[in-house]
């Protein structure tokens, strides 16, 4: 087989990447290691920024966005036991965000692509990707039959937390897919960045000392806006996938295992923290309940000979502020210019400057995303001077000052068309 771009990776930047360039008119294939039930189901994101919305609505995957997406114009961010919201029109010149499930935006890509796009392999597991420092790359990979095994949320129910696992079902002989550029869309573990020779980039890392219990309750949401709470226990968000459906997370240490957390306890520890006036958290059946860490990482540069990253393969950001799914965005917007200029014109200009392009707003998520974490996060063995000093934070935040304008600036994202 041979193609002009190979995209390894169904997820939301693969996709997107493919709709993109097949608008253009550049030749490409997606491989994707999993079925297409799997990569359908995979919970994950919620919060489209503007721009993110606004580029699926462009290439003609925005209606049912429209139709059923939750815009939000605010936030809350509560300490204290008081409630203090963000408005963003006003501090933003008119932006919003968007509730929005990932998996509904996988699915509407899916179905455009099926429908009139580039040819898209499901169960296409890729195992190598080689002479990225030629003109030709050559990606090897194995069919796999689905084997009816649930990995969708790692291995103890972690949500999108997914580890490197090993092959779904039989494989099939493995081929080949010849091409002149790669897009390396397939995560944190997947095969793009083990295509990388040792020692050709930098991978700059972050644990935090904390992890997020989250449950997915079916409950109509207790808010229309997001409820952010910086209490001295931890962390607590409150969101929605739905009209009807509610997730919400709690800060827990790191090790903690969701078996350590009936649901009772879980609701409990909301109400504490999330408190504020005569507010009430209205409970529900507890449909799924899973632990992740948070982490930080960036590949820099994140472009290697002919072998491109975008989305998660390059960079991780904690899911505080909502960030991950809207730079794997900003990245295929970046790279599908770059590609239809090159292919347009035979320049490389804009593929030469495409990691440099990229890195400045994957620094600019990661800042904001450390920030909003250390913000509302309490460490393990935090004295009184740290939480005063996270307060004096919160108070700058949510007053009339520069600081808020910057936090909803932050919030909304900027424009990536
Ligand atoms: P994905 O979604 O991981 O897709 C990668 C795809 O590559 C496939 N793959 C392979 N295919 C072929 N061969 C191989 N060898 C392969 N190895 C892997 C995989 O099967 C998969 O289909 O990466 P992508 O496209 O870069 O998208 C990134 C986003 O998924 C991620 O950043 C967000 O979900 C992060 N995130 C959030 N982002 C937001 O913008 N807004 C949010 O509100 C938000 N909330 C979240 C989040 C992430 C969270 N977790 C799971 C850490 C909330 C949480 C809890």
């Amino acid at each position: 087989m041979r193609t002009t771009v190979a995209i390894i990776g169904a997820g939301p930047a693969g996709l997107l990447l493919a709709r993109l360039l097949h608008r253009a008119g550049v030749d490409c294939v997606v491989l994707e290691a999993r079925d297409r039930a799997y990569v359908e189901r995979r919970q994950r994101a919620g919060m489209l920024e503007q721009g993110a919305a606004d580029v699926l609505r462009e290439c003609g995957a925005g209606d049912r966005l429209d139709r059923e997406g939750l815009v939000h114009r605010g936030f809350e961010l509560r300490f204290e036991g008081e409630a203090h919201r963000v408005d963003l029109p006003s501090l933003t010149g008119g932006r919003t965000v968007t509730l929005y499930p990932q998996t509904e935006v996988v699915k509407d890509l899916i179905a455009l692509q099926l429908a009139d796009g580039p040819p898209l392999l499901f169960g296409a597991r890729v195992v190598a990707v080689e002479k990225t420092d030629g003109e030709q790359p050559l990606i090897r990979f194995v069919t796999e039959e689905p084997d009816g095994t649930d990995r969708t949320d790692g291995t103890d129910g972690t949500d999108g937390a997914e580890g490197p696992s090993g092959p779904a079902g039989p494989a099939g002989p493995e081929r080949t897919l010849e091409c002149e550029y790669v897009a390396g869309c397939d995560g944190s573990y997947g095969a793009s960045r083990r295509a990388l020779p040792p020692g050709a980039v930098r991978m700059h890392a972050r644990t935090y000392p904390y992890s997020w219990l989250g449950i997915l309750a079916d409950v109509a949401p207790s808010s229309d806006e997001l409820l952010l709470a910086g209490h001295e226990r931890g962390f607590a968000l409150h969101s929605m996938r739905t009209p009807a459906l509610s997730r919400l997370y709690i800060q827990v240490p790191n090790g903690t295992s969701p078996g350590d957390w009936p649901d009772d306890r879980i609701w409990d520890e909301l109400d504490v923290r999330l408190a504020a006036g005569g507010w009430r958290l209205q409970r529900g059946p507890v449909l799924t309940k899973s632990v992740s860490g948070l982490r930080s990482q960036v590949i820099e540069p994140m472009r290697h000979g002919r072998l491109l990253l975008a989305g998660d393969a390059a960079h991780i950001v904690p899911p505080s502020a909502a960030k991950g799914l809207n730079l794997a965005f900003g990245d295929v917007v970046t790279m599908a210019r770059a590609f239809t200029h090159w292919h347009r014109s035979g320049s490389t200009s804009l593929i030469d400057r495409y990691s440099d392009n990229c890195l400045r707003r994957v620094w600019q998520a990661q800042a904001f995303s450390h920030e909003m974490t250390t913000l509302l996060h309490t460490p393990p063995g935090a004295d009184a001077y740290d939480r005063a000093m996270q307060l004096t934070r919160l108070r700058r935040l949510t007053g009339p000052t520069a600081a808020a304008a910057e936090l909803a600036e932050n919030y909304a994202g900027a424009p990536l068309i």
